[in-house]
């Protein structure tokens, strides 16, 4: 399967990890829009979130529960924001399930 991010999840890619379980891995995003941006994946290939099967809600819940914890181990205290980009419209550019945290600055609305 061509998916950078499988690639990572598969020790084929470097990535500057953070954060790893069973089913969920978070790394530093290459093009990093934030002082931190980190990128939180479930391991298993699903494309999109329009691509998410039933079984996988508890896999996907258990990614963002576990995101505040991440946060906290990058010290972003203060706050920190939660982006799923999907589809064209929404700019999503890897056609693997990730969602972006981002911290370290004081974050604007609307986004771009
Ligand atoms: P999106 O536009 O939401 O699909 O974001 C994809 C992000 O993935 C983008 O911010 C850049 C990042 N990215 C792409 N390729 C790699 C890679 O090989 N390694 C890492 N760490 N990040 C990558």
């Amino acid at each position: 399967m061509d998916c950078i991010f499988c690639g990572i999840v598969a020790g084929e890619i470097p990535s500057d990890k953070v954060y790893e379980d069973e089913s969920i891995l978070a790394f530093r995003d290459l093009e990093p829009q934030a002082p931190e941006h980190v990128l939180v994946i479930p391991k298993k290939h699903i494309p999109s979130l329009d691509e998410m099967s039933a079984g996988d809600g508890e896999l996907v819940g258990h990614l963002v529960s576990k995101v505040r914890d991440i946060a906290a181990q990058l010290g972003l205290g203060g706050g920190y924001r939660l982006v799923a980009n999907n589809g064209k419209d929404g700019q999503q550019t890897v056609q693997h399930l990730h969602f972006h945290l981002l911290g370290g600055r004081q974050m604007t609305w609307p986004p771009g």
